[in-house]
């Protein structure tokens, strides 16, 4: 860790939101924060680190308890405005072992060994006269503050908090840890570069690492997303068989196998995002991924990815097309389907235009040698989109969510969301890769690439 980084103590009343600024601000959702004062009872530092530096660090601090009593202690050894700082020094230094002040001392430490100072108020709350105590204390510390209004409720006492904190900090900003975008994040870092000279060149120097810090991200969702699609539509499940032909038994397992992998795939992916955004103690609620019942070929699904009728037939003869091609047996998916359970959960006309063409099953093997059922690749058209839009939608959520948040992620798509990236335009330019990656064959890394650019730009346009 190099000790040049800027480092700032967030401090302020308990229970306005310090934990959930320091959250936000050093992308850590480790951040003890919860409704109940005086949840911060030890100081902690949260640096924000990219490729093994620190950009900045942050301490996260116990709320004031006896600031009135901290003051007087201090003004009865009132000197002059330059020995301040001594003062509070020595009021920690005798107070160190005494608990009525664990607090206080918890929260000046970091400042006095050269933190500048984040104030915290709640801008929904009236202001009042407790707070100078604590202000006039940070004050004689000595050191470059600025305070930062939360409005944590709906109520507006932003102007009068204005008033009173500007004649105790020279900077005065809104800011609000669970809305902050990803702009407002960075403009507050510009602000505090000017607190004090010499952090100018750090914070600037932080704030370009951090942009680019920014810019992987979306580089390394997009790639996931790529690696998603392609290892789903591309996946062949394959199970040895005992006996020349396939039992229903085997069939049904074969099938079932290739769910769950289809399944783990897309979780996996979900989690390597979870992680690119320092998302990792997450909680989310989420429909499984469905392969049962879900009408793929609908017309309303068909309209929903921009897929002609065309196209939807296409794939729908193509499984018959594959018979006899170097494959001992294919079944049809109504036989195979319609005498199994899995076929009971299809409905009506998904029997005809959707389960059953998500993948074939095949007999593969010479007679009586060694003989096994094979289920994928993916062949439903719409397909892709239907995992994309997931993949996509996670992605927004995982991207746009604040790291002081602490309740569950409720993954509900909305029906209008495939309308806020899917256009024709970007459809046809997947649509390519799509028909490659469940063709099996070879992808060159300049086709992942491409489709790898297409999607980060649709991250873009979704999320910000
Ligand atoms: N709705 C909303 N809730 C907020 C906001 N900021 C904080 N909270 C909530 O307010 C409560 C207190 O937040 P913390 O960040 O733990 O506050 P703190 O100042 O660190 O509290 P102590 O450590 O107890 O002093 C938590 O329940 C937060 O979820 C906000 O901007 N909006
Ligand atoms: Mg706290």
């Amino acid at each position: 860790m190099t000790e040049t980084h800027p480092k700032f103590a967030v401090v302020g009343h308990p229970n306005k939101g310090k934990s959930s600024i320091v959250s936000t601000l050093a992308f850590d959702d480790s951040v003890q924060i919860s409704d109940t004062p005086g949840t911060t009872t030890k100081k902690r530092s949260f640096p924000l680190t990219v490729d093994g530096r620190v950009l900045y660090e942050l301490f996260d601090t116990p709320g004031f308890q006896r600031a009135r009593s901290v003051l007087a202690w201090l003004q009865k050894h009132e000197v002059t405005a330059d020995k301040r700082p001594d003062v509070v020094q020595a009021f920690i230094n005798e107070h160190r072992d005494n608990e009525r002040f664990n607090d206080e001392i918890e929260l000046l430490e970091p400042i006095m060994a050269g933190a500048g100072i984040i104030y915290v108020v709640d801008g929904s709350k009236p202001y009042g006269e407790e707070y100078e105590a604590e202000m006039e204390i940070l004050r004689w510390t000595g050191q470059p503050s600025m305070a930062l209004i939360n409005l944590i409720d709906e109520t507006n006492y932003v102007e009068e908090w204005k008033r009173a904190l500007g004649q105790y900090f020279k900077m005065v900003r809104l800011f609000n840890p669970m809305k902050a975008t990803f702009p407002q994040h960075l403009s507050l870092l510009q602000s505090i570069a000017q607190l004090k000279e010499e952090w100018i060149e750090p914070v600037n120097e932080s704030i370009g690492l951090f942009k680019a810090f920014h810019e992987q991200m979306f580089e390394q969702t997009a790639r996931s997303i790529t690696q998603l699609l392609y290892h789903s539509l591309s996946h062949v499940e394959r199970l040895p068989i005992k006996e020349e032909d396939a039992t229903e038994k085997e069939k049904t397992l074969v099938l079932e196998r290739y769910k769950a992998r289809l399944r783990e795939y897309e979780e996996l992916e979900q989690k390597r995002v979870e992680k690119v955004w320092h998302h990792e103690n997450l909680e989310k609620a989420q429909q499984a991924l469905l392969f049962d019942g879900m009408d793929l070929f609908s017309k309303e699904s068909a309209s929903l990815f921009g897929l002609s009728r065309k196209e939807l037939l296409i794939t729908g003869t193509t499984g018959g097309a594959m018979t006899g091609a170097g494959i001992d047996l294919l079944l049809g998916g109504s036989t195979l389907f319609l005498g199994s359970a899995i076929g009971a959960m299809v409905g009506g006309a998904g029997v005809f235009f959707g389960f059953n063409e998500l993948s074939e099953v095949k007999v593969l093997g010479q007679k009586l040698g060694k003989r096994y059922l094979e289920a994928g690749p993916m062949k439903n058209v719409n397909f892709p989109y239907i995992l994309l839009n997931r993949a996509l939608f996670h992605a927004t959520k995982i991207a746009s969510r604040s790291h002081a948040l602490r309740n569950k992620v409720l993954l509900e798509m909305g029906r209008d969301f495939t309308s806020k990236w899917m256009d024709d335009e970007v459809r046809k330019s997947l649509e390519k890769c799509h028909v490659l990656f469940r063709s099996g064959d070879e992808v060159k890394p300049e086709t992942m690439k491409a489709y790898e650019e297409t999607i980060g730009m649709i991250l873009r346009r979704l999320i910000d």
